[in-house]
Protein backbone atom coordinates (compact mmCIF):
# COMPACT_ATOMS: atom_id res chain seq x y z
CA UNK A 1 0.00 0.00 0.00
CA UNK A 2 1.17 3.11 -0.89
CA UNK A 3 1.30 6.11 1.13
CA UNK A 4 -1.09 8.55 0.45
CA UNK A 5 0.91 11.39 0.56
CA UNK A 6 3.88 9.64 -1.48
CA UNK A 7 1.99 8.60 -4.01
CA UNK A 8 0.70 12.33 -5.14
CA UNK A 9 4.83 12.89 -4.76
CA UNK A 10 5.77 10.04 -6.96
CA UNK A 11 3.32 11.81 -9.78
CA UNK A 12 4.86 15.25 -9.20
CA UNK A 13 8.31 13.80 -9.39
CA UNK A 14 7.52 11.60 -12.75
CA UNK A 15 5.82 15.14 -13.52
CA UNK A 16 8.69 16.73 -13.44
CA UNK A 17 11.01 14.30 -14.94
CA UNK A 18 8.39 14.88 -17.94
CA UNK A 19 9.45 18.76 -17.83
CA UNK A 20 12.95 17.75 -17.92
CA UNK A 21 12.90 15.61 -21.60
CA UNK A 22 10.66 18.31 -23.00
CA UNK A 23 13.80 20.75 -21.82
CA UNK A 24 16.11 18.67 -24.19
CA UNK A 25 13.58 18.35 -26.74
CA UNK A 26 13.42 22.09 -26.60
CA UNK A 27 16.88 22.08 -27.69
CA UNK A 28 16.83 19.71 -30.30
CA UNK A 29 14.19 22.21 -32.37
CA UNK A 30 11.27 19.51 -31.71
CA UNK A 31 9.34 21.32 -28.97
CA UNK A 32 6.40 22.20 -31.28
CA UNK A 33 4.62 18.73 -31.48
CA UNK A 34 4.65 18.56 -27.34
CA UNK A 35 3.30 22.62 -27.44
CA UNK A 36 0.33 21.44 -29.59
CA UNK A 37 0.08 18.12 -27.59
CA UNK A 38 0.06 19.95 -24.32
CA UNK A 39 -2.34 22.48 -25.55
CA UNK A 40 -4.78 19.56 -26.50
CA UNK A 41 -4.81 18.13 -23.19
CA UNK A 42 -5.38 21.49 -21.76
CA UNK A 43 -8.33 21.74 -24.18
CA UNK A 44 -9.63 18.13 -23.33
CA UNK A 45 -9.37 19.06 -19.58
CA UNK A 46 -11.30 22.21 -20.06
CA UNK A 47 -14.03 20.63 -22.04
CA UNK A 48 -14.22 17.83 -19.42
CA UNK A 49 -14.79 19.90 -16.73
CA UNK A 50 -17.16 22.29 -18.65
CA UNK A 51 -19.27 18.74 -19.23
CA UNK A 52 -19.08 18.07 -15.76
CA UNK A 53 -20.32 21.00 -14.97
CA UNK A 54 -23.36 21.65 -17.21
CA UNK A 55 -23.82 17.77 -16.80
CA UNK A 56 -26.74 18.03 -14.36
CA UNK A 57 -28.17 21.08 -15.08
CA UNK A 58 -28.63 20.04 -18.73
CA UNK A 59 -29.88 16.80 -17.64
CA UNK A 60 -32.84 18.85 -15.32
CA UNK A 61 -33.01 20.78 -18.69
CA UNK A 62 -33.22 17.76 -21.25
CA UNK A 63 -36.21 15.77 -18.30
CA UNK A 64 -33.59 13.55 -17.35
CA UNK A 65 -35.16 11.44 -14.31
CA UNK A 66 -33.27 12.62 -11.06
CA UNK A 67 -33.45 10.54 -7.78
CA UNK A 68 -34.18 10.53 -4.77
CA UNK A 69 -31.93 9.50 -2.13
CA UNK A 70 -32.58 6.72 0.29
CA UNK A 71 -35.24 8.06 2.93
CA UNK A 72 -38.98 8.86 3.10
CA UNK A 73 -39.79 11.73 -0.15
CA UNK A 74 -41.29 15.06 0.37
CA UNK A 75 -39.50 18.04 -1.28
CA UNK A 76 -40.02 20.40 1.55
CA UNK A 77 -38.72 20.27 5.07
CA UNK A 78 -40.82 18.10 6.90
CA UNK A 79 -42.11 18.73 10.88
CA UNK A 80 -41.06 15.77 12.34
CA UNK A 81 -43.03 15.09 15.53
CA UNK A 82 -42.24 14.44 18.86
CA UNK A 83 -41.93 10.40 20.20
CA UNK A 84 -43.10 11.76 23.10
CA UNK A 85 -42.75 7.96 24.90
CA UNK A 86 -38.90 7.39 24.13
CA UNK A 87 -37.95 10.93 24.41
CA UNK A 88 -39.77 10.53 28.17
CA UNK A 89 -38.05 7.18 28.85
CA UNK A 90 -34.56 9.14 27.58
CA UNK A 91 -35.57 11.93 30.00
CA UNK A 92 -35.48 9.27 32.85
CA UNK A 93 -32.26 7.99 31.61
CA UNK A 94 -30.67 11.77 32.20
CA UNK A 95 -31.97 11.57 36.27
CA UNK A 96 -29.13 10.07 37.49
CA UNK A 97 -29.95 9.09 41.35
CA UNK A 98 -27.73 9.93 43.96
CA UNK A 99 -25.17 11.83 41.44
CA UNK A 100 -25.80 15.43 43.15
CA UNK A 101 -25.04 13.29 46.62
CA UNK A 102 -22.29 11.79 45.42
CA UNK A 103 -20.39 13.68 42.76
CA UNK A 104 -21.52 17.23 42.60
CA UNK A 105 -18.62 18.95 40.94
CA UNK A 106 -16.83 16.38 40.30
CA UNK A 107 -15.18 15.53 36.85
CA UNK A 108 -16.21 11.75 36.42
CA UNK A 109 -18.76 9.46 38.15
CA UNK A 110 -18.76 5.50 39.45
CA UNK A 111 -22.04 4.68 39.86
CA UNK A 112 -21.62 1.35 41.53
CA UNK A 113 -18.80 2.93 44.22
CA UNK A 114 -21.15 5.80 44.12
CA UNK A 115 -18.30 8.00 44.12
CA UNK A 116 -16.77 11.27 42.47
CA UNK A 117 -13.31 11.85 41.26
CA UNK A 118 -11.27 14.06 39.48
CA UNK A 119 -9.01 14.13 36.33
CA UNK A 120 -6.40 15.63 38.38
CA UNK A 121 -5.16 15.92 42.31
CA UNK A 122 -5.72 19.34 41.91
CA UNK A 123 -9.18 19.15 42.27
CA UNK A 124 -12.47 19.34 39.75
CA UNK A 125 -13.45 21.62 37.42
CA UNK A 126 -17.35 21.04 36.96
CA UNK A 127 -17.19 19.05 33.59
CA UNK A 128 -20.56 17.91 34.51
CA UNK A 129 -22.05 20.89 33.76
CA UNK A 130 -21.85 22.02 38.12
CA UNK A 131 -21.09 25.95 37.13
CA UNK A 132 -22.79 27.62 40.12
CA UNK A 133 -20.75 29.78 42.84
CA UNK A 134 -18.28 27.24 43.04
CA UNK A 135 -16.32 26.22 39.75
CA UNK A 136 -13.42 27.32 39.98
CA UNK A 137 -10.08 27.07 37.33
CA UNK A 138 -7.57 27.55 40.38
CA UNK A 139 -6.32 24.39 39.46
CA UNK A 140 -2.69 23.41 39.94
CA UNK A 141 -2.52 20.00 37.95
CA UNK A 142 -1.90 19.48 34.43
CA UNK A 143 -5.23 18.96 31.85
CA UNK A 144 -5.99 17.98 28.56
CA UNK A 145 -6.07 21.28 27.16
CA UNK A 146 -8.66 19.59 24.50
CA UNK A 147 -10.69 17.96 26.65
CA UNK A 148 -10.85 21.28 29.05
CA UNK A 149 -11.71 23.17 25.58
CA UNK A 150 -14.53 21.08 24.33
CA UNK A 151 -15.91 19.89 27.25
CA UNK A 152 -15.91 22.76 29.62
CA UNK A 153 -15.34 25.97 27.71
CA UNK A 154 -17.89 23.97 24.86
CA UNK A 155 -20.00 23.37 27.56
CA UNK A 156 -20.35 27.11 29.15
CA UNK A 157 -20.65 28.81 25.90
CA UNK A 158 -23.35 26.25 25.10
CA UNK A 159 -24.98 27.33 28.55
CA UNK A 160 -24.39 30.69 27.73
CA UNK A 161 -26.65 30.91 24.55
CA UNK A 162 -29.29 28.47 25.91
CA UNK A 163 -29.76 30.19 28.76
CA UNK A 164 -30.61 33.10 26.60
CA UNK A 165 -27.21 34.75 27.73
CA UNK A 166 -26.66 34.23 31.18
CA UNK A 167 -23.72 36.03 31.71
CA UNK A 168 -22.63 33.76 34.59
CA UNK A 169 -21.69 31.55 31.44
CA UNK A 170 -19.91 33.52 29.30
CA UNK A 171 -17.85 35.07 32.41
CA UNK A 172 -16.40 31.88 33.40
CA UNK A 173 -15.70 30.98 29.35
CA UNK A 174 -13.76 33.93 29.07
CA UNK A 175 -11.81 33.32 32.36
CA UNK A 176 -11.42 29.42 31.31
CA UNK A 177 -10.29 30.61 27.74
CA UNK A 178 -7.42 33.21 28.49
CA UNK A 179 -6.04 30.44 31.52
CA UNK A 180 -6.02 27.73 28.35
CA UNK A 181 -4.54 30.11 25.44
CA UNK A 182 -1.01 29.76 27.04
CA UNK A 183 -1.19 26.11 25.74
CA UNK A 184 -0.70 27.88 22.11
CA UNK A 185 2.64 29.86 23.41
CA UNK A 186 4.84 27.18 21.36
CA UNK A 187 7.53 27.72 18.46
CA UNK A 188 5.17 26.52 15.77
CA UNK A 189 1.72 27.55 17.17
CA UNK A 190 0.58 24.09 17.29
CA UNK A 191 -0.72 24.31 21.31
CA UNK A 192 0.75 21.74 24.08
CA UNK A 193 -1.78 18.86 24.95
CA UNK A 194 -1.35 20.06 28.69
CA UNK A 195 -2.72 22.66 30.40
CA UNK A 196 -2.43 24.10 34.09
CA UNK A 197 -5.06 26.40 34.69
CA UNK A 198 -4.03 28.12 38.02
CA UNK A 199 -0.26 28.39 36.93
CA UNK A 200 -1.73 29.57 32.95
CA UNK A 201 1.38 27.41 31.73
CA UNK A 202 1.33 24.56 28.56
CA UNK A 203 2.87 21.58 29.73
CA UNK A 204 4.09 19.16 26.87
CA UNK A 205 2.75 15.37 27.29
CA UNK A 206 5.74 13.17 27.94
CA UNK A 207 4.02 9.72 27.33
CA UNK A 208 3.41 10.97 23.64
CA UNK A 209 7.25 12.12 23.23
CA UNK A 210 5.59 15.98 23.48
CA UNK A 211 3.64 15.29 20.51
CA UNK A 212 0.39 16.41 20.42
CA UNK A 213 -2.37 13.99 18.71
CA UNK A 214 -3.45 15.88 15.32
CA UNK A 215 -7.47 15.64 16.79
CA UNK A 216 -6.59 17.30 19.95
CA UNK A 217 -4.41 20.05 18.34
CA UNK A 218 -7.06 21.02 15.60
CA UNK A 219 -10.65 20.53 17.97
CA UNK A 220 -10.07 23.82 19.05
CA UNK A 221 -11.47 26.36 16.81
CA UNK A 222 -14.86 26.47 17.05
CA UNK A 223 -15.38 26.59 20.45
CA UNK A 224 -12.49 29.36 20.89
CA UNK A 225 -14.06 31.51 17.76
CA UNK A 226 -17.11 31.74 19.34
CA UNK A 227 -15.64 32.76 22.04
CA UNK A 228 -14.15 35.70 20.31
CA UNK A 229 -17.42 35.90 18.52
CA UNK A 230 -18.91 36.87 21.82
CA UNK A 231 -16.25 39.01 23.32
CA UNK A 232 -14.83 40.56 19.86
CA UNK A 233 -11.48 39.67 21.58
CA UNK A 234 -9.28 38.62 18.02
CA UNK A 235 -7.01 36.45 20.17
CA UNK A 236 -9.18 34.01 20.98
CA UNK A 237 -9.81 33.74 16.66
CA UNK A 238 -6.35 33.72 15.91
CA UNK A 239 -4.10 31.14 17.99
CA UNK A 240 -6.35 28.24 17.40
CA UNK A 241 -6.69 29.42 13.90
CA UNK A 242 -3.16 29.71 13.47
CA UNK A 243 -3.11 25.26 14.35
CA UNK A 244 -5.01 25.15 11.12
CA UNK A 245 -2.60 27.20 9.12
CA UNK A 246 0.38 25.58 10.66
CA UNK A 247 -1.31 21.92 9.82
CA UNK A 248 -2.65 22.84 6.30
CA UNK A 249 0.97 24.02 5.48
CA UNK A 250 2.16 20.21 6.48
CA UNK A 251 -0.93 18.24 4.53
CA UNK A 252 -0.06 15.86 1.89
CA UNK A 253 -1.93 16.04 -1.18
CA UNK A 254 -4.40 13.23 0.06
CA UNK A 255 -5.65 15.64 2.84
CA UNK A 256 -5.46 12.49 5.11
CA UNK A 257 -3.56 13.30 8.84
CA UNK A 258 -1.08 11.27 10.78
CA UNK A 259 -2.83 11.25 14.29
CA UNK A 260 0.44 12.91 15.48
CA UNK A 261 2.07 16.29 14.76
CA UNK A 262 5.17 17.83 16.85
CA UNK A 263 4.12 20.92 18.74
CA UNK A 264 7.99 22.28 18.10
CA UNK A 265 8.47 21.45 14.51
CA UNK A 266 4.78 22.30 13.60
CA UNK A 267 5.49 19.01 11.12
CA UNK A 268 3.25 15.80 11.04
CA UNK A 269 4.97 12.96 12.67
CA UNK A 270 5.23 9.87 10.77
CA UNK A 271 2.44 7.74 12.43
CA UNK A 272 -0.62 6.11 11.85
CA UNK A 273 -3.77 7.60 9.97
CA UNK A 274 -7.12 6.97 11.12
CA UNK A 275 -10.31 8.55 11.72
CA UNK A 276 -10.44 6.87 14.99
CA UNK A 277 -8.86 7.87 18.46
CA UNK A 278 -6.52 10.57 17.78
CA UNK A 279 -7.77 11.90 14.79
CA UNK A 280 -11.35 11.71 14.60
CA UNK A 281 -12.28 15.32 15.22
CA UNK A 282 -9.79 16.59 13.06
CA UNK A 283 -12.07 16.13 9.83
CA UNK A 284 -15.69 16.16 11.88
CA UNK A 285 -14.08 20.57 12.59
CA UNK A 286 -13.03 20.74 8.96
CA UNK A 287 -17.31 20.58 7.87
CA UNK A 288 -17.85 22.71 10.72
CA UNK A 289 -16.14 25.95 8.82
CA UNK A 290 -17.81 25.70 5.82
CA UNK A 291 -18.03 29.72 5.11
CA UNK A 292 -14.92 29.71 4.89
CA UNK A 293 -13.20 28.50 1.60
CA UNK A 294 -9.82 27.01 2.69
CA UNK A 295 -11.88 24.93 5.25
CA UNK A 296 -14.11 23.66 2.33
CA UNK A 297 -11.08 23.22 0.47
CA UNK A 298 -9.46 21.16 3.11
CA UNK A 299 -12.55 19.00 4.07
CA UNK A 300 -13.49 18.27 0.04
CA UNK A 301 -9.50 17.03 -0.73
CA UNK A 302 -9.72 15.05 2.90
CA UNK A 303 -13.10 13.10 1.86
CA UNK A 304 -11.56 12.10 -1.31
CA UNK A 305 -8.40 10.76 0.41
CA UNK A 306 -10.99 8.85 2.49
CA UNK A 307 -12.49 6.99 -0.08
CA UNK A 308 -9.29 6.58 -2.60
CA UNK A 309 -7.60 5.31 0.59
CA UNK A 310 -9.84 4.28 3.62
CA UNK A 311 -12.92 2.89 2.57
CA UNK A 312 -12.96 -0.41 2.13
CA UNK A 313 -16.00 -3.30 1.68
CA UNK A 314 -15.88 -6.41 3.33
CA UNK A 315 -15.93 -9.65 2.18
CA UNK A 316 -19.37 -10.58 1.92
CA UNK A 317 -19.84 -7.05 0.16
CA UNK A 318 -22.19 -6.30 2.70
CA UNK A 319 -20.64 -3.55 4.19
CA UNK A 320 -18.55 -0.22 4.41
CA UNK A 321 -16.38 0.24 6.73
CA UNK A 322 -12.84 2.63 6.62
CA UNK A 323 -9.31 0.96 7.83
CA UNK A 324 -6.31 2.49 9.00
CA UNK A 325 -2.87 2.93 7.64
CA UNK A 326 0.04 2.17 9.80
CA UNK A 327 3.52 3.10 8.64
CA UNK A 328 6.20 0.44 8.60
CA UNK A 329 9.92 0.86 7.07
CA UNK A 330 10.14 -1.09 3.87
CA UNK A 331 13.48 -3.23 2.86
CA UNK A 332 14.68 -0.72 1.35
CA UNK A 333 14.34 1.61 4.53
CA UNK A 334 11.70 3.82 3.21
CA UNK A 335 7.86 4.10 4.45
CA UNK A 336 5.46 1.96 3.47
CA UNK A 337 1.97 1.76 4.36
CA UNK A 338 0.04 -1.36 6.10
CA UNK A 339 -3.56 -1.37 5.16
CA UNK A 340 -5.16 -2.31 8.76
CA UNK A 341 -8.84 -3.85 9.00
CA UNK A 342 -9.89 -2.06 11.88
CA UNK A 343 -12.33 0.65 12.60
CA UNK A 344 -12.68 2.28 15.64
CA UNK A 345 -16.43 2.74 17.12
CA UNK A 346 -15.23 6.57 17.57
CA UNK A 347 -15.28 6.08 13.41
CA UNK A 348 -19.00 6.16 13.71
CA UNK A 349 -19.29 9.94 13.82
CA UNK A 350 -18.58 9.72 9.88
CA UNK A 351 -21.56 8.45 8.73
CA UNK A 352 -23.97 11.63 9.98
CA UNK A 353 -21.08 13.98 9.38
CA UNK A 354 -20.43 12.68 5.55
CA UNK A 355 -24.28 13.15 5.10
CA UNK A 356 -24.85 16.33 6.63
CA UNK A 357 -21.36 17.70 4.20
CA UNK A 358 -23.23 16.24 1.30
CA UNK A 359 -26.25 18.58 2.06
CA UNK A 360 -23.60 21.71 2.76
CA UNK A 361 -20.49 21.46 1.13
CA UNK A 362 -21.63 18.62 -1.28
CA UNK A 363 -24.90 20.87 -2.41
CA UNK A 364 -25.49 22.40 -5.55
CA UNK A 365 -28.83 24.28 -3.94
CA UNK A 366 -28.89 26.50 -1.09
CA UNK A 367 -31.61 23.86 0.79
CA UNK A 368 -31.95 20.37 -0.09
CA UNK A 369 -34.57 18.19 -0.05
CA UNK A 370 -35.26 15.36 2.70
CA UNK A 371 -33.52 13.46 1.50
CA UNK A 372 -31.60 15.18 -0.90
CA UNK A 373 -32.18 14.50 -4.66
CA UNK A 374 -29.28 13.74 -7.20
CA UNK A 375 -29.47 17.38 -8.99
CA UNK A 376 -29.40 18.73 -5.69
CA UNK A 377 -25.84 17.07 -4.84
CA UNK A 378 -22.39 17.57 -6.52
CA UNK A 379 -21.03 14.34 -7.93
CA UNK A 380 -18.74 14.14 -4.77
CA UNK A 381 -22.20 14.91 -2.18
CA UNK A 382 -23.56 12.17 -3.83
CA UNK A 383 -20.80 10.06 -3.06
CA UNK A 384 -20.76 10.87 0.33
CA UNK A 385 -23.98 10.82 0.85
CA UNK A 386 -24.31 7.34 0.10
CA UNK A 387 -21.51 6.31 1.96
CA UNK A 388 -22.18 7.77 4.97
CA UNK A 389 -25.86 6.02 4.87
CA UNK A 390 -23.51 2.58 4.58
CA UNK A 391 -21.31 3.71 7.09
CA UNK A 392 -23.91 3.67 9.48
CA UNK A 393 -25.64 0.58 8.63
CA UNK A 394 -21.84 -0.69 9.27
CA UNK A 395 -21.80 0.77 12.59
CA UNK A 396 -25.30 -0.94 13.44
CA UNK A 397 -24.07 -4.34 12.31
CA UNK A 398 -21.54 -4.02 15.29
CA UNK A 399 -24.58 -3.62 17.68
CA UNK A 400 -25.04 -7.55 16.76
CA UNK A 401 -23.35 -8.62 19.70
CA UNK A 402 -24.97 -10.67 22.78
CA UNK A 403 -25.60 -7.26 24.40
CA UNK A 404 -27.09 -5.56 21.52
CA UNK A 405 -24.09 -3.36 22.55
CA UNK A 406 -21.27 -2.32 19.81
CA UNK A 407 -17.42 -2.91 21.29
CA UNK A 408 -14.77 -0.05 21.40
CA UNK A 409 -13.02 -1.36 18.07
CA UNK A 410 -14.31 -3.88 15.61
CA UNK A 411 -12.18 -5.93 13.06
CA UNK A 412 -13.11 -6.81 9.57
CA UNK A 413 -12.23 -9.97 8.21
CA UNK A 414 -10.12 -9.68 4.87
CA UNK A 415 -9.05 -12.43 2.39
CA UNK A 416 -6.25 -14.76 3.27
CA UNK A 417 -6.43 -13.41 6.99
CA UNK A 418 -6.10 -16.72 8.79
CA UNK A 419 -8.77 -15.83 10.92
CA UNK A 420 -11.00 -18.52 12.10
CA UNK A 421 -14.35 -19.28 10.70
CA UNK A 422 -15.91 -20.44 13.95
CA UNK A 423 -14.37 -17.60 15.60
CA UNK A 424 -15.56 -14.61 13.25
CA UNK A 425 -18.54 -15.88 10.72
CA UNK A 426 -19.25 -13.24 9.79
CA UNK A 427 -17.58 -10.15 8.38
CA UNK A 428 -16.50 -8.62 11.77
CA UNK A 429 -15.16 -9.34 14.68
CA UNK A 430 -13.65 -8.51 18.27
CA UNK A 431 -9.93 -9.27 17.91
CA UNK A 432 -9.25 -11.74 21.29
CA UNK A 433 -12.82 -11.52 22.61
CA UNK A 434 -12.73 -15.35 22.71
CA UNK A 435 -14.48 -17.82 25.25
CA UNK A 436 -12.65 -17.94 28.40
CA UNK A 437 -10.07 -15.49 27.57
CA UNK A 438 -9.80 -11.81 29.44
CA UNK A 439 -11.87 -9.69 27.83
CA UNK A 440 -9.58 -6.81 25.25
CA UNK A 441 -9.76 -3.39 25.56
CA UNK A 442 -11.88 -4.16 22.24
CA UNK A 443 -14.52 -5.58 23.67
CA UNK A 444 -15.56 -2.56 25.60
CA UNK A 445 -18.93 -0.58 25.50
CA UNK A 446 -17.90 2.64 27.47
CA UNK A 447 -21.47 4.77 26.74
CA UNK A 448 -19.88 6.23 23.50
CA UNK A 449 -22.19 8.62 21.39
CA UNK A 450 -20.65 8.40 17.82
CA UNK A 451 -23.39 5.43 16.56
CA UNK A 452 -26.34 7.60 17.97
CA UNK A 453 -25.08 10.72 17.05
CA UNK A 454 -25.04 9.90 12.96
CA UNK A 455 -28.18 8.20 13.50
CA UNK A 456 -29.73 11.08 14.68
CA UNK A 457 -28.34 13.64 11.78
CA UNK A 458 -29.40 10.66 9.54
CA UNK A 459 -33.06 10.87 10.75
CA UNK A 460 -32.76 14.50 10.41
CA UNK A 461 -31.58 14.54 6.63
CA UNK A 462 -33.97 11.87 5.99
CA UNK A 463 -36.64 11.84 8.09
CA UNK A 464 -36.29 7.73 7.74
CA UNK A 465 -38.30 5.94 10.55
CA UNK A 466 -35.70 3.07 10.81
CA UNK A 467 -33.19 5.33 12.04
CA UNK A 468 -35.61 6.12 15.42
CA UNK A 469 -36.06 2.11 15.75
CA UNK A 470 -31.84 2.29 15.34
CA UNK A 471 -31.37 4.72 18.24
CA UNK A 472 -34.54 3.06 20.24
CA UNK A 473 -32.58 -0.49 20.22
CA UNK A 474 -29.14 0.94 20.98
CA UNK A 475 -30.98 2.74 24.26
CA UNK A 476 -32.43 -0.33 25.41
CA UNK A 477 -29.29 -2.26 25.37
CA UNK A 478 -27.89 0.72 27.57
CA UNK A 479 -30.76 0.56 29.78
CA UNK A 480 -30.69 -3.29 30.21
CA UNK A 481 -26.89 -3.62 30.16
CA UNK A 482 -25.41 -0.65 31.25
CA UNK A 483 -28.09 0.65 34.12
CA UNK A 484 -26.85 0.20 37.80
CA UNK A 485 -29.68 0.03 39.95
CA UNK A 486 -28.97 2.15 42.40
CA UNK A 487 -28.51 5.15 40.30
CA UNK A 488 -26.15 5.97 36.63
CA UNK A 489 -24.91 3.78 34.31
CA UNK A 490 -21.34 1.78 33.97
CA UNK A 491 -19.21 1.07 30.85
CA UNK A 492 -19.39 -2.86 30.04
CA UNK A 493 -16.56 -4.85 29.92
CA UNK A 494 -17.51 -7.19 27.17
CA UNK A 495 -20.32 -6.56 24.64
CA UNK A 496 -20.29 -10.30 23.97
CA UNK A 497 -21.04 -11.35 27.19
CA UNK A 498 -23.83 -11.82 29.00
CA UNK A 499 -24.91 -11.39 31.95
CA UNK A 500 -22.37 -8.27 31.91
CA UNK A 501 -19.17 -7.36 33.86
CA UNK A 502 -18.80 -3.97 34.52
CA UNK A 503 -15.96 -1.13 34.76
CA UNK A 504 -17.00 1.40 37.73
CA UNK A 505 -17.36 4.55 35.29
CA UNK A 506 -19.45 6.62 33.90
CA UNK A 507 -18.02 9.19 31.38
CA UNK A 508 -19.39 12.81 30.81
CA UNK A 509 -20.49 11.91 27.11
CA UNK A 510 -23.07 9.78 27.68
CA UNK A 511 -24.97 12.63 29.21
CA UNK A 512 -23.15 15.70 26.82
CA UNK A 513 -23.25 13.03 23.93
CA UNK A 514 -25.05 10.08 23.97
CA UNK A 515 -28.10 10.62 25.81
CA UNK A 516 -28.73 13.84 24.53
CA UNK A 517 -28.28 12.65 20.58
CA UNK A 518 -31.01 10.14 21.47
CA UNK A 519 -33.58 12.86 23.21
CA UNK A 520 -32.95 15.08 19.99
CA UNK A 521 -33.91 12.07 17.84
CA UNK A 522 -37.17 11.58 19.40
CA UNK A 523 -37.86 15.51 19.23
CA UNK A 524 -39.87 17.09 17.09
CA UNK A 525 -37.68 18.75 14.42
CA UNK A 526 -37.94 22.60 15.70
CA UNK A 527 -35.55 21.65 18.01
CA UNK A 528 -31.52 22.66 17.22
CA UNK A 529 -32.17 22.49 13.85
CA UNK A 530 -29.20 21.66 12.18
CA UNK A 531 -29.10 24.75 9.91
CA UNK A 532 -29.33 26.95 12.71
CA UNK A 533 -26.49 25.25 15.55
CA UNK A 534 -23.18 23.20 15.53
CA UNK A 535 -22.73 20.41 17.33
CA UNK A 536 -19.48 20.18 18.91
CA UNK A 537 -17.51 17.28 19.39
CA UNK A 538 -18.90 17.16 22.61
CA UNK A 539 -22.37 17.46 21.79
CA UNK A 540 -22.49 21.08 22.97
CA UNK A 541 -24.61 23.10 20.65
CA UNK A 542 -23.93 26.28 19.53
CA UNK A 543 -25.37 28.66 17.54
CA UNK A 544 -24.15 29.04 13.80
CA UNK A 545 -22.94 32.69 13.47
CA UNK A 546 -21.51 35.41 11.20
CA UNK A 547 -18.21 35.54 11.75
CA UNK A 548 -16.56 39.21 11.82
CA UNK A 549 -13.09 38.22 11.62
CA UNK A 550 -11.65 36.06 8.88
CA UNK A 551 -9.31 33.16 8.31
CA UNK A 552 -6.31 34.58 6.99
CA UNK A 553 -4.62 31.74 5.67
CA UNK A 554 -5.38 29.68 2.58
C1 LIG B 1 -15.98 12.63 22.98
O1 LIG B 1 -15.28 13.09 24.08
C2 LIG B 1 -15.74 13.52 21.80
O2 LIG B 1 -16.71 13.23 20.86
C3 LIG B 1 -14.40 13.36 21.19
O3 LIG B 1 -14.23 14.11 20.01
C4 LIG B 1 -14.09 11.91 20.90
N1 LIG B 1 -15.12 11.05 21.37
C5 LIG B 1 -15.55 11.21 22.72
C6 LIG B 1 -16.69 10.27 23.06
O4 LIG B 1 -16.57 9.03 22.51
Amino acid sequence: MEEPGVRQRKKAATGSSHGHETGSDAKSGSAFPKVYVLLAAVLVLALYNFLALVKRPLNQFLGAPTRHLPGVRTNYVPTFTVDEAKQDAVVEAFKVRKLERDAMGDDEYHPISHAGSNLTKAGGIGIPAWVADKLSFERDGNLNTFETTIRVLGGLLSAYHLSGEDPVFLEKAEELGSRILPAFETESGLPLSLINLALREGVPDKDNSGFISTAEASTLQLEFRYLAYLTDEDTYWEKPEKVMAVLRASETPSGLASIFVDSKMGRYQTSSIRLGSRGDSYYEYLLINQTELVYREMYDTAMTGIHTHLVQRGLSGQLLYTAELNPQRTQNGEIGWRLVPKQDHLVCFLGGSLMLGATTSGALVHNVSIPPRTDELTEQGERDWLTGVELINTCMATHDTQTGLAPEIAHFRILGDGVDNSVAPADWYIKGARPNAPPPFDARYILRPETVESIFIAFRLTGDPKYRDYGWAIFQAIEKHCRIPTGGYASVINVDQVPVEYDDKMETFLMSETLKYLYLLFADSSVLPLNEYVFNTEGHPLPVFNPTIRTGFS
